[in-house]
């Protein structure tokens, strides 16, 4: 569905299209043959001329993208576990102990650190695969969260304390449903955590690889704060995180300015995203992602003359925006080594590369074009075996570089 209506203040026709990727498959889709024959989305992106979200224009159903083939495990990253022993025991820190909900929660990667840390947790989540990962003792719903699932998670269990949600919020559909279900979750008290992927480091890291279907919006504190203010929620303090390449992790209530005051961080932050509302940041991206695409397949080309093995790392969602956007495949990269079980054997999608356990890579390549980018440190730490014996990345963002 092409929507030129703002998801976040309802504005008709406020949309107003800064760029156009194409039409791609989608990204946590990964075909189990060659000839697996795929439906493509258009992907656009736009900005509200009047509250300022950037967000997709093209819109797939939430049952098409979240269905029983959903790739995306949260575990999968092992070295992201010390980021989420890190957020458990922040959280344990500052919240203490109570009732949580963790929305989005996946294959429990953070619930079941937050239930080892004393919270008594329930979870929720539309994607199977991943939830039937999370313990038996742990309560979830198989349901992605709406006014209408809060009201059944709230007449079984009451309202809860603390309600967690990342990488989530920008995924939803109808963000005021959401808030509005976050609303009816909590208590006077409650305290509301929510982590998204940043756009002020969208911006400045080039990262247009963030723009696929499963990410419908994108926001800054600003926008988040134009949706969550009028649904009773006040962002009380937020922190820069480097999850994804750079998310912002806000704290909100409903209002308690007594009992939550807004922290000078937040208002600092807040203070300096003007440019984030601006329609030229926007506009200035587009010429930037064509001269990504271009020095790019350079690098690729070069990189393939001597010596000749190119495979990529990761087999990351945001890989199929870059290398359907680039049109890199099959023909560029003769695999991409993944530790997700559940993406080894397939394809990625639209491009159609195999995706292979690093156990079954037939050898290591002469280059990595490092498609999980933000993960650079850690992969380059667990991968000094294959630098010290002149092995390369080709790191794509936020400009193409061979390390
Ligand atoms: P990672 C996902 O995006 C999808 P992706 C989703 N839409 C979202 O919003 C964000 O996460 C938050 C692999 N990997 O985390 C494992 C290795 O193989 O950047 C995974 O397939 N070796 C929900 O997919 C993929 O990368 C490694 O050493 O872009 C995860 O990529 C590492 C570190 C990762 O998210």
């Amino acid at each position: 569905m092409y929507r030129t209506d703002c998801g976040s203040c309802g504005s008709i026709r406020s949309l107003n299209l800064f760029l156009d990727l194409g039409a791609t498959p989608l990204a946590d889709r990964f075909p189990e043959s060659r000839d697996t024959v795929e439906e493509r989305w258009p992907l656009r992106v736009g900005m509200c001329q009047r509250c300022n979200l950037v967000q997709l224009m093209d819109i797939v159903p939430d049952d098409v993208l979240y269905g029983a083939d959903y790739a995306y495990y949260t575990g999968a990253a092992r070295s992201h576990n010390p980021y989420w022993d890190a957020y458990a025991d922040m959280l344990k820190d500052r919240l203490g102990r109570g009732s949580l909900l963790e929305v989005a929660c996946n294959d429990g990667s953070l619930l079941t650190r937050l239930h080892d840390r004393g919270f008594d947790v329930v979870g929720v989540d539309p994607a199977n695969g991943p939830l039937a990962l999370v313990p038996d003792e742990i309560p979830t719903y198989p349901l992605a969260f709406s006014a209408e699932v809060a009201e059944k998670v709230v007449s079984d269990r009451g309202q809860f304390d603390f309600v967690v949600a990342n990488n989530v919020f920008a995924h939803v559909s109808n963000l005021n449903d959401f808030c509005k279900a976050l609303a009816k979750v909590t208590h006077r008290h409650s305290v509301v955590v929510l982590e998204v992927q940043y756009l002020g480091d969208l911006v400045t890291g080039n990262q247009f690889d963030h723009f696929y279907h499963e990410h419908r919006s994108f926001f800054s504190l600003r926008t988040l704060e134009r949706i969550l203010i009028p649904n009773g929620f006040v962002i009380y303090d937020a922190v820069r995180t480097p999850a994804q390449g750079g998310s912002i992790r806000i704290f909100a209530s409903k209002g308690a300015y007594f009992t939550y005051p807004q922290t000078d961080r937040f208002l600092s932050m807040r203070a300096g995203e003007a440019w984030l509302d601006e329609w030229f940041t926007m506009e200035s991206l587009v010429g930037r992602v064509d001269h990504i695409r271009d020095s790019l397949l350079e690098l690729v080309e070069k990189a393939h003359e001597f010596p000749d093995v190119v495979a990529g790392y990761g087999a990351t969602a945001k890989s199929c925006t870059l290398l359907n956007y680039c049109g890199i495949d099959a023909s560029t990269l003769d695999w991409v080594v993944d530790t997700t079980p559940w993406k080894q054997g397939r394809f990625t999608p639209g491009t159609k590369i195999p995706v292979v356990a690093p156990k079954d890579e037939p050898a290591k390549p002469d280059v990595y074009l490092l498609l999980a980018w933000n993960y650079l440190p850690a992969i380059l730490r667990q991968e000094t075996m294959f630098t010290s014996q002149g092995g390369k990345f080709l790191v794509p963002l936020p400009k193409p570089v061979l390390l």
